[in-house]
């Protein structure tokens, strides 16, 4: 049978992609999500078995953050996770007037949040070094404070905020905290930065569609206490189960399914070869890049920052090579696990040509 997108376009390569936070999924976990591609983990008791695998997925998360009874669902990605977060601590407290507090380094899924959700979003300076600035936080949080947020793995320069910290100021005002890992998550146990949820955190986004090498869409929401989650159970009249906590209501058996089978093969050796791999080639990649001049942003994860003029940055782009800036036009390499030496020096020798043409 001939595939009906014949006329289309190819699925996308990911030759001379340095833009993404997503990567080619594990075989494994394209498999197990073809073989899931026709069940609803939205109705857990007619789709019996992909529900089993989601607790099972929910678990091995669970694991990797280092707090095993932690519990959770597997969502669409970051954002879902991170609405829901903000979703479950709004629910959880009295005030008329919530607020959460965030790192101006947070994700713009947060702005979608505190839009949906009616949630003022208080946003403060980062340090010079792109972390969360603890004194601005401190001034930010009041009784009216949910949910302070935290990010492991910030999108533009992959810095992780000091969380411990972050956490004692949450609870101090009797807000959630909340950790945004949705792109670090998978590398984090293998760092200086391996702290669980036993340091207090409340509730965390991980996403297996990025590091986790599963395929789209499978993100993850976690929380240490299965209360938070109860902020968020809506009954569900016509369904055999009696709530759900989801944010969507028929969700994608194939994005559960692989998900699992990704870290299933992966965890923990594949994903610390993954991450030795991807930060040695990180840091190799900013050496070249100031060796040439270019003012650079030393990586903390597996991503390189660096100041390149914009007509080589547009000229790379119209070779072929998926670049991305950061707000400030700041270069951004992200190197996933698609990334390999000889991309990274193809990638090099490119720059070269075009910085002397
Ligand atoms: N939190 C963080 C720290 C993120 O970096 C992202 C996505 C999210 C949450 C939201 O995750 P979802 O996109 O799964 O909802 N950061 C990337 C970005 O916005 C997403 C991305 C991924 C962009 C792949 C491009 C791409 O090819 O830049």
């Amino acid at each position: 049978m001939q595939p009906l997108c014949r006329d289309h376009p190819q699925p996308q390569s990911f030759d001379r992609v340095l833009s993404s936070m997503c990567t080619r999924p594990h075989p494994d976990a394209v498999a197990a999500a073809t073989e899931f591609l026709t069940t609803n983990p939205g109705d857990p008791m007619t789709y019996q078995s992909i529900a089993k695998i989601e607790s099972k997925a929910v678990n091995l998360l669970a694991d990797i953050v280092g707090e095993p009874t932690a519990t959770g669902y597997i969502t669409s990605g970051g954002t879902e996770s991170n609405i829901q977060a903000v979703h479950a601590a709004r629910n959880r407290s009295a005030t008329k007037t919530p607020n959460i507090v965030a790192p101006e380094s947070l994700h713009f899924s947060f702005n979608k949040a505190a839009t949906v959700l009616n949630v003022e979003l208080r946003t403060v300076p980062t340090d010079e070094d792109h972390r969360a600035d603890l004194t601005a936080v401190e001034n930010a949080v009041d009784e009216d404070t949910v949910l302070v947020v935290g990010v492991a793995g910030s999108t533009a320069y992959g810095r992780v905020d000091p969380i411990p910290e972050l956490t004692d100021i949450a609870h101090r005002v009797d807000a959630v905290m909340h950790v945004d890992a949705a792109w670090g998550g998978f590398v984090l146990p293998f760092t200086d930065h391996a702290w669980s949820f036993a340091a207090g955190i409340d509730s965390l986004t991980i996403d297996p569609h990025k590091f986790g090498q599963a395929t789209i869409p499978a993100g993850g929401l976690l929380v240490r206490d299965p209360s938070l989650l109860d902020e968020l159970a809506i009954e569900t009249p016509y369904l055999e189960s009696p709530t759900q906590a989801t944010l969507t209501g028929t969700r994608s058996g194939a994005g559960v399914a692989g998900a699992l089978a990704a870290m299933e093969a992966l965890w923990p050796h594949g994903y610390k070869e993954t991450y030795e791999r991807t930060m040695y080639l990180a840091e190799r990649l900013e050496t070249e890049l100031s060796t040439r001049g270019f003012e650079t942003v030393t990586p903390h994860l597996p991503l390189v920052a660096a100041d390149i003029p914009r007509e080589l940055f547009t000229a790379l782009r119209s070779e072929g090579w998926r670049i991305a800036t950061t707000a400030d036009g700041t270069l951004r390499i992200v190197c996933m696990p698609h990334v390999t030496q000889s991309l990274c020096e193809s990638f090099l020798s490119d720059l070269d040509r075009l910085r002397r043409a």
